[in-house]
């Protein structure tokens, strides 16, 4: 009986370590950071970054910030090459803003069912405000696929990724009013071809906004509380590559591998608009102009 208490004691150690985050949660070894939207409405969610010239370059992830979550070799920049910019916006809109360009070799979107989003080029991304591991209960199910939906069937552009219960609730969760996504490539007519290659590979843009959710529960967002975004705040979040040509090579991800293990995301920083330098001061000089006079 005593040996039993023990290995019980060890075994309840244990899962308490489990639930502790890593002092070092971030592949960059810092965090990341999300910049406040200055005009929601400006936005188009259509794979082109044309309405992302106010972002603050500094800000800006590139490739030397992400690590493989199975601690594989990275690839090659010509194999596969990662730039993402971070937005948010408050109340009204309240949402999460991501461009993501991506070098890639070959872009392969040939999957046709959504059941299997992480067979081909995709993104993964999660979050989870109330900063709980992902497996955790009220963390499941913020945990989103986006792959180009140009073969799927239906077209999803972000599926669920990860929950339990009714599919279609979930669903909810991705479309309007919750979430809208877009996509393009370089050349234009490479996503015309499920598996598209050329000597000097291709660029492939996603571009996302999504409602944030303190938790998801599996009734849909009617019965979900609702994240409402402010300059300042900390999101656990997390962003998970996968470049689906050739056999699976690795997640690349922006959590450090001490926080994959004990499955914690990443962190971000919320910043406001007067936190950053926007490259496009004059519009955002007007558009401050016009908030101070509300
Ligand atoms: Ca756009
Ligand atoms: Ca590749
Ligand atoms: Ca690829």
């Amino acid at each position: 009986m005593r040996k039993t208490l023990a290995i019980v004691a060890i075994l309840l150690f244990a899962v308490a370590a489990l639930a502790q985050a890593p002092a070092n949660r971030n592949a960059n070894g810092i965090g990341y950071f999300m910049l406040q939207v200055p005009n929601p409405a400006s936005m188009v969610m259509d794979g082109k970054s044309n309405d992302w010239a106010w972002f603050d370059p500094t800000y800006t992830v590139t490739m030397d910030q992400f690590v493989s979550e199975q601690a594989a070799p990275m690839q090659d920049p010509s194999d596969f090459d990662i730039t993402v910019m971070m937005g948010w916006s408050p109340v009204p809109d309240n949402k999460w803003y991501l461009f993501a360009a991506v070098h890639d070799d070959t872009l392969d979107i040939e999957a046709t069912d959504p059941g299997s989003p992480w067979a081909d080029d995709c993104i993964e991304f999660a979050f989870c405000p109330i900063d709980q591991p992902r497996d955790a209960d009220r963390a499941y199910g913020q945990c989103f696929v986006i792959k180009d939906p140009a073969f799927l069937s239906p077209p999803l552009p972000i599926i669920p990724s990860r929950y339990l219960g009714n599919p279609a609730s979930w669903q909810a969760f991705c479309e309007a009013p919750y979430g809208a996504a877009g996509f393009s490539t370089n050349p234009p007519e490479a996503r015309n071809f499920p598996i598209w290659t050329s000597d000097t590979g291709v660029d492939w843009y996603t571009e996302y906004n999504i409602a944030v959710w303190d938790h998801a529960e599996a009734d849909g967002p009617a019965s979900s509380p609702r994240t409402i975004l402010e300059a300042g705040m900390f999101l656990p979040s997390n962003l998970w590559f996968e470049d689906g040509d050739g056999p699976w090579v690795s997640d690349i991800t922006v959590r450090s591998n001490e926080a994959a293990a004990v499955q914690y995301f990443a962190t971000s920083i919320l910043l406001g608009m007067n936190d950053y330098t926007s490259p496009t001061a004059v519009q955002e000089t007007t558009w401050g102009r016009v908030k101070n006079t509300f």
